[in-house]
């Protein structure tokens, strides 16, 4: 129920308001939000990357401009790059996510980098996130929160 009341408060929010824009036919400006998880935390770390899969099916471009938590004020979008051999992560304003298509944070590839998370992170447990667009409203989502047997990424 909640969630429909969400759905029905981001479908106003994404509606042309003005007498200029209803001659137009209506298009949605929406994103559709999957997939979520963030890794916990060795001890005494307080980084930690999320993941998630979005989808636009609307006939507009959606650039995610940013993300956020009850964790954390700081969540960063990362990108990796391969250059002399080295992996290096670097930071991205905004994720295009063109109209017709499918972007996925996840390993290896672009993904939600969490700085200063404020509580330790338990496997089993969710967190919400909301992403803000510039154009296509904003969206929430639940994180599954999920334990990795493999090191976290070195940002030093
Ligand atoms: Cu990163």
């Amino acid at each position: 129920m909640k969630n429909v009341i969400i759905l029905v408060l981001l479908s106003f929010i994404c509606s042309p308001l003005s007498a200029a824009e209803t001659v137009l036919p209506v298009k949605q400006h929406s994103l559709t939000l999957s997939g979520g998880y963030l890794r916990t935390m060795p001890p005494g770390q307080t980084v930690t990357a999320g993941f998630l899969i979005a989808t636009n099916n609307s006939e507009v471009d959606c650039q995610i401009v940013s993300a956020q938590s009850p964790l954390t004020e700081r969540i960063e979008f990362h990108t990796h790059l391969h250059a002399d051999g080295m992996m290096q992560m670097r930071p991205t304003k905004k994720v295009m996510v063109a109209a017709g298509t499918t972007i996925r944070f996840e390993p290896g590839a672009l993904h939600l980098m969490f700085f200063n998370v404020n509580k330790r992170l338990i496997d089993g447990q969710t967190e919400p996130l909301q992403l803000n667009t510039d154009n296509c409203g904003s969206h929430s989502l639940t994180l599954n929160i999920r334990s990795v047997l493999r090191p976290m990424m070195d940002h030093s």
